[in-house]
């Protein structure tokens, strides 16, 4: 793509917001306000990536190039512009033309609503990939849904959760560009009737049809001109569908009817993990990857006008089993509406599409009942049983007479309520399947999905995680990219690998101090934020412990309330001895059913209340819980933390990315050795990590052996002074058997992910933590380390291991 000069760069910026403050924005210049400025500094900002989008798109439609496309239910893409003006270099200016008006850019910035349509990890690492994508010039895009509410907003009423709708789009977003003119039918219900005629196909006499809108974001690349697309999907009624009742002026009716069709896109489920099972989410999982296929195949048809060579031209990711029906669409789409055979149709789907997983955990494997499929997409439902069967041949002819492998590798679990098992669909219509770490694709071959890696092995391989630098070091730490840029020079702002050269500099005292300066001013505004949201004064200069991270019992946060209790404990023991002083922070939502999640949320504002008003404690350990953790508020902690937290059960997290985002902001990882951390160790080095407690197999031998917590808690006197505190309502005086339950499950419920079998471990490597905590030298020389060892773990590097060995796809200029 050539340069062309464009009308927003530099000089032209402050033009171009003047501009439009006042024809786009509607106000006087002079009399701007932040949000304001937002909308004419995020128009100024689209002309320019609308600019390149136009000219990268229509060089990629000239060469036919093969694209990729990454189908997900989630992208937690969060604010757009700083990212933005950081893409096209023009932040500098930003500053002095938000100067001009009397404003920081972070005040303008920090008025733009996070675009939050993720639930966690998974939706955040899509943003992520597309920011890759992008940056490696892909030519790809991104499919999901446009929901009208994204995830809900947390609020803490009395230490309780409440959740809050998130009405993102109520002001509009400056971002979006609606594609007039493309839209796709997608359809449901109804029945499948058969021709008598041979090769006629069978013809869907479907029940109801909404239509699905694309509304268009560029996702700029950083270092190029070149732009990636993430198009996501409207519901909204068929223009025809209310009239009769519209028109008889039966107004509910037919308001009835259109909230019907568009409810599909109102809202994300809230759930992580755990499926929630529900007709809404099937229809928002057919909605949008039968909407974003038709419109691959439609583009493909423009450019090519055959479909043989479909697998040449396009690839299509899964991002997990949420988009796992397009396979049986790509199916019907090619066979029933393009006339493409059966097995044609059959070759190429297997060749287009790749399946990433992002859990072990078996309850959390997607399902769907057969009875609710034969429902809702009726013809599917007789294309996967067509599919199985061709499958199951197979499995005969390679096990011949196994009635055990069959049942297992059946795409019908018949073992209760028949039930479709989508990632044996997604695997069986995959040409790569691929887990997040190397630890989980090791045990996604070894445990969940055994039987298939030994009819394909060569179909699973490992793809660890990133994230992008661009967001998560540059935009949100630029006191440290700055330090970085004098000490190594700037290429690792476009290799991340480079960082590597940072090691030398952890021996060299002035720049540990300058490492320790900027990790300083990092907390001083970490700590007015703590001050804003929780109203708790914390001191800068004490050890921020950070844990953030959606709230989830195998994630442990109940591990970390138990060790602080017990610091609490001793420090009453033992006022005077030497205590480093922590601050242990908290964040991250539980989904609204999931109540031990809710408990524990419960129980970390119950502790904090305590400790954090007991003057004898003398300030040397605060426990706060930010309230609605988000991108946002994330890009305010990564670079503020000192030790993140990563102590999930081993074998539990498939990769983990916010242990990433820290370690890259210089905080040292207090860990198990599970999904992402353990290569975290192999880069950064054994002794620049606190890696403890029981190791996978470890984890299965304990469980096998007859676990019981009772006989651990009787030889401990330190756990059960923590358990009994807890239990007779030490830090809920008020309801003394307020966290009763969360005590007796891990009592009495078998502990089922072995909290109190690692807490002495735990324990053992909090203290580590303390005594290097007491040599600041000894410390900032292991975060320094820390962030030398990161490069690998750039989405970048992820990115480029897919283009490579799953899509075969090239990056452009
Ligand atoms: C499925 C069906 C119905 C309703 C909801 C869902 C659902 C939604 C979200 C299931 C799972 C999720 C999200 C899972 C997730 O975020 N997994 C995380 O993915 C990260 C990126 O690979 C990993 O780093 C984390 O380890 C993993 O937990």
């Amino acid at each position: 793509m050539t340069h062309q000069p464009s009308p927003t760069l530099p000089a032209a910026l402050a033009k171009a917001i003047e501009h439009h403050l006042l024809h786009t924005v509607g106000v006087a210049p002079g009399e701007a306000g932040p949000p304001e400025l937002m909308a004419a500094f995020a128009q100024a900002v689209r002309a320019e990536l609308s600019r390149r989008w136009v000219a990268g798109e229509a060089a990629d439609r000239r060469d036919r190039v093969r694209r990729v496309y990454y189908l997900s239910m989630e992208f937690l893409i969060g604010r757009s512009l700083g990212n933005g003006l950081q893409a096209l270099g023009l932040q500098g200016e930003a500053a002095t033309s938000a100067a001009e008006h009397a404003r920081t850019l972070e005040d303008i910035e920090s008025t733009e609503p996070d675009a939050g349509l993720g639930n966690g990890g998974l939706g955040r690492l899509a943003a992520c990939f597309l920011d890759g994508m992008a940056t490696l010039g892909l030519p790809s895009y991104g499919y999901g849904i446009r929901y009208e509410f994204g995830m809900f907003a947390q609020g803490i009423q009395a230490g309780r959760q409440v959740e809050r709708p998130d009405p993102w789009l109520a002001d509009g977003t400056p971002w979006e560009f609606p594609r007039i003119g493309v839209h796709h039918p997608v359809r449901f219900g109804g029945w499948v009737e058969h021709s008598e005629s041979p090769g006629a196909p069978p013809l869907w006499r479907h029940a109801a049809e909404v239509d699905a809108k694309a509304f268009d974001h560029v996702v700029p690349g950083h270092g190029t001109e070149r732009v990636s697309t993430l198009r996501l999907w409207k519901a909204a009624a068929p223009a025809q569908i209310d009239l009769t009742a519209f028109n008889s002026g039966d107004y509910a009716r037919a308001a009835e009817f259109k909230n019907q069709f568009e409810n599909i896109s109102w809202v994300l489920y809230p759930n992580d993990s755990t499926p929630a099972g529900r007709e809404l989410r099937l229809r928002q999982e057919y909605f949008f990857t039968s909407a974003s296929l038709q419109d691959i195949l439609a583009r493909h048809w423009l450019e090519h006008g055959r479909f043989d060579n479909l697998a040449d031209q396009v690839a299509i990711h899964l991002n997990d089993t949420h988009p796992a029906i397009g396979v049986a669409e790509l199916m019907r789409l090619l066979v029933d509406e393009h006339g493409v055979a059966w097995a044609d149709a059959w070759a190429t789907t297997r060749r287009v599409f790749s399946y990433t997983n992002h859990t072990l955990m078996p309850e959390a494997l997607e399902t769907w009942p057969v009875a609710l499929m034969q429902h809702v997409l009726p013809r599917h439902l007789e294309i996967i049983f067509r599919i199985n069967h061709d499958f199951l041949v197979l499995v005969e002819a390679t096990w011949p007479g196994d009635g055990d492998v069959q049942r297992r590798l059946s795409l019908i679990d018949e073992s209760g309520e028949r039930r479709v098992r989508m990632a044996h669909l997604c695997i069986v219509g995959s040409h790569k399947v691929n887990g997040v770490s190397a630890l989980h694709s090791d045990l996604l071959v070894r445990t969940v999905f055994a039987d298939f890696a030994r009819l394909w092995p060569d179909r699973f391989i490992n793809v660890t995680n990133g994230v992008t630098p661009r967001r998560w070091l540059m935009q949100a730490n630029p006191g440290l990219s700055t330090l970085l840029d004098d000490a190594i020079g700037t290429g690792w702002r476009r290799d991340l690998a480079k960082l590597d050269a940072l090691a030398p500099w952890a021996e060299d005292a002035d720049f540990r101090q300058r490492f320790l300066e900027v990790k300083r001013a990092n907390k001083r505004h970490l700590a007015r934020t703590i001050d804003t949201l929780c109203h708790v004064a914390v001191d800068p200069a004490s050890l921020f412990d950070v844990q953030v991270k959606r709230i989830h019992e195998y994630k442990r946060q109940l591990l970390n309330v138990l060790h602080t209790v017990a610091r609490y404990r001793a420090i009453l023991a033992e006022p005077d001895a030497d205590w480093v002083p922590r601050t242990v922070i908290f964040a991250g939502k539980a989904a609204s059913s999931y109540h031990t999640a809710k408990q524990v949320i419960r129980l970390i504002h119950d502790v904090g209340q305590v400790v954090n008003h007991d003057v004898r404690v003398r300030d040397r350990l605060k426990v706060v819980f930010l309230p609605n953790y988000s991108v946002s508020l994330a890009e305010a902690i990564m670079p503020a933390a000192d030790l993140s937290e990563q102590i999930s059960t081993a074998g539990t997290e498939a990769s983990g990315t916010g242990n990433m985002k820290l370690a890259l902001n210089g905080a040292l990882t207090i860990g198990t050795d599970d999904g992402a951390n353990i290569e975290i160790r192999q880069h950064v080095g054994d002794d620049n990590i606190f890696i403890f407690g029981l190791r996978t197999p470890e984890v299965a031998a304990t469980r096998a052996a007859g676990y019981q917590p009772l006989r651990l808690v009787e030889a401990n006197p330190r756990v059960r002074g923590v358990l009994e505190a807890i239990a007779s309502g030490a830090f809920s005086p008020d309801e003394p058997a307020r966290h009763r339950g969360l005590v007796d499950s891990l009592l009495w419920g078998g502990d089922h992910y072995l909290l109190l079998a690692d807490f002495e471990a735990y324990a053992a490597a909090q203290s580590r933590v303390d005594d290097l905590w007491r040599d600041p030298q000894a410390w900032a020389r292991k975060a320094i380390l820390n962030v030398a060892g990161m490069g690998a773990f750039s989405a970048d590097r992820s990115i480029g291991e897919y283009a490579r060995e799953v899509w075969h796809l090239e990056g452009r200029r």
